[in-house]
């Protein structure tokens, strides 16, 4: 127990140790291994992040909360263990909502912990200091949503978060203690005895023998078979049985973004550089912690191309099945679980068809071959591909490094161009394509696995969280960030239309120095104008370890509108003048 903890109270002539809600909330992390809080302090907590920290825990401080929330949620992601944001009431909490919707609609663990104002005044709406019925606003934007009002509830409403947060598909949990809470006092025997180190807290769940059955029957017939690898396999952490089954198997896999790296991008039966091929032409796709979502469109349409398709899904959400078109073979369990009995049935495995395999490779070679010219080119100002040609080239040469990745033009070229050679090394926008999560993952990363991370971020992208460089460097973690500076939002080209002097709603100022703000904080900043530049810079940056920000000069007509998306873009449909 937290030493500050024991105060002494006298019951029935004897001297009886206490402890308050502050230690037993402290006591119940730590028995829990919730060792990392990010947050931001205010009315009611600074005292409780002050005796985490005190306690052993580490309690990363941040500006913005939305932040710190992104930093829990991609904690949750890469640790399996729910990533925990510590906000105040109202504001904070409201700041803090968004990465928790996040978490949730990206299957990541995490619990926001807010303080929040009491109960009499927020229910007669009395005007409290920062009051907000926080637990109603969240409950519809989260997996689950609990309110502690006794100290001696600590115990069970943190086991519960966990294992909200943690079982079944994981997702974001609310943990509401309201001010009252963290100053009652309680017997400290009764209080140890109250608190609950939870066990299994994600416990496998088997799929029906049946069902791996079916999913190999089908597979098996197929004649251009398709593996789809999501960021529930990365997640799942089963990386040596996921690389058997594909290898096994000898089937064509693609990866989505946050699944790079489950087997290197440059491996045989990669299938990344001929994504729209494989997509419309394979007849059979075995989705294993993917959905299909925007991000595979819908499993339906142009891309899927006309020939009947048959899928097969492994997921550990039972109504994930059928959301968007039928699933033949649904196999519902843990993906460990599931791959493994998958391995278990496979015997001796027929080799797919060869004329597909070699389709599959020739296309992507083709692909590779057509590009790695356009990555080789030394323009000044640098184009997207100059610059990621570059930074390529390090993450190859720095396979252990994680890589922070958003923007739109920035996103979608990073995202094909950089090849990731291990499991959980690319953590992007996500399914909400979000702009915001930069500096947030990029300390949690650093905070959590202890590498070395890049951040390659549009310079709209950047601006979301940017105040947090002072974070990094407060922390002196080894980040190295890499903004795409092309002066605005797709481009930096756009012109008012309107006639005023107030530049056009996508452009920022010209010729910006991000590399300055850095440098306010301690950290190095570094202008790079061609690709030799900014390969020097982040090489230097990445031996350092120190905190560190490149602005990369980049053409400004050289995106485009909405990057790669510009399909999901309304737009006028009446002439322009
Ligand atoms: P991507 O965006 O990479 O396509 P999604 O986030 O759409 O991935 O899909 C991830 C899927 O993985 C979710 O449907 C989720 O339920 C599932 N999932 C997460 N963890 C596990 C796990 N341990 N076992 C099985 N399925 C999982
Ligand atoms: C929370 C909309 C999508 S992409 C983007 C915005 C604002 C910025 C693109 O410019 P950037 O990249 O980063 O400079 P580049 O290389 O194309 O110039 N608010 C949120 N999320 C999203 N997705 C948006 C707005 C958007
Ligand atoms: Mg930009």
């Amino acid at each position: 127990m937290a030493e500050a903890a024991v105060k002494t109270n006298p019951v029935a002539g004897e001297e009886r140790e206490q402890t308050d809600g502050f230690n037993l909330i402290i006591d119940a992390l730590k028995l829990n291994g919730l060792n990392t809080i990010y947050g931001v302090p205010g009315i009611p907590i600074t005292d409780f992040g002050r005796m985490a920290q005190a306690a052993g825990i580490r309690v990363l401080s941040f500006r913005h909360e939305q932040n710190a929330g992104y930093a829990a949620s991609i904690a949750g992601f890469l640790t399996k263990k729910p990533g925990v944001c510590l906000t105040v009431s109202a504001p904070g909490f409201l700041n803090g909502l968004t990465a928790l919707a996040h978490a949730t609609t990206n299957c990541f663990p995490m619990i926001l912990i807010s303080g929040s104002s009491e109960r009499e005044i927020v229910d007669l709406q009395q005007g409290d200091y920062e009051e907000m019925d926080q637990l109603a606003i969240a409950k519809p934007l989260c997996k689950a949503a609990f309110r502690v009002l006794h100290a001696a509830d600590i115990g069970i409403g943190l086991a519960r978060a966990i294992r909200a947060a943690v079982s079944g598909r994981p997702g974001g949990v609310y943990l509401d203690l309201p001010a009252k809470l963290f100053g009652q006092v309680m017997d400290a025997e009764a209080g140890k005895k109250s608190l609950v180190k939870v066990i299994d807290a994600a416990p496998a769940q088997l799929p029906a023998p049946d069902s791996i059955k079916r999913a190999l029957d089908v597979l098996k017939s197929a004649k251009k078979p398709l593996i789809i690898l999501g960021k529930g396999a990365a997640y799942a952490q089963t990386d040596d049985a996921i690389r058997t089954f594909v290898e096994k198997s000898g089937i064509p896999f693609l990866p989505m973004s946050m699944a790079k790296g489950l087997l290197p991008d440059t491996h045989p039966q990669c299938a990344g550089a001929a994504r729209s091929t494989v997509l419309k032409d394979s007849d059979v796709v075995m989705l294993i912690g993917a959905r299909l979502n925007w991000l595979l469109s819908h499993g339906k349409g142009k891309s899927w191309g006309d020939a009947p398709k048959k899928f097969i899904q492994i997921d550990i959400e039972p109504k994930e099945m059928d959301s968007n078109v039928e699933i033949v073979a649904p196999v519902v369990g843990d993906i460990g679980s599931c791959v493994n009995a998958l391995l278990a049935g496979m015997g001796t495995w027929p080799a797919p068809p060869a004329d597909w395999v070699s389709a599959v490779k020739t296309k992507r070679d083709d692909n590779v071959a057509k590009m790695a010219p356009r990555l080789m080119n030394n323009n000044v100002p640098m184009d997207y591909h100059g610059a990621l040609g570059v930074l390529r080239t390090i993450v190859k040469e720095r396979p252990d490094a994680i890589l922070v990745n958003e923007g739109a033009n920035t996103l979608d070229l990073a995202r094909g161009i950089i090849d990731i050679y291990q499991p959980r090394k690319r953590i992007d926008v996500g399914t909400w394509g979000i702009m915001g999560i930069g500096m947030g993952y990029a300390i949690a990363a650093a905070v959590e696995t202890g590498k070395p991370v890049l951040c390659v971020e549009g310079d709209s992208a950047f601006g979301f969280s940017g105040m947090e460089v002072e974070t990094i460097c407060r922390y002196n973690l080894p980040v190295c960030i890499v903004i795409f500076n092309n002066d605005g939002i797709y481009r930096g080209t756009d012109v008012n239309a309107s006639g005023t002097d107030d530049p056009a709603p996508t452009v920022f100022v010209k010729g910006a120095r991000y590399d300055k703000m850095i440098e306010a904080f301690g950290g190095i900043g570094v202008n790079a104008t061609s690709p030799d530049e900014l390969k020097r810079a982040v090489n230097a940056a990445m031996d350092s370890g120190k905190p560190t920000l490149i602005n990369a000069v980049l053409d400004p007509a050289a995106g485009s509108e909405s990057g790669r998306i510009g399909n999901l873009n309304p737009q006028s449909k009446l002439k322009k003048k």
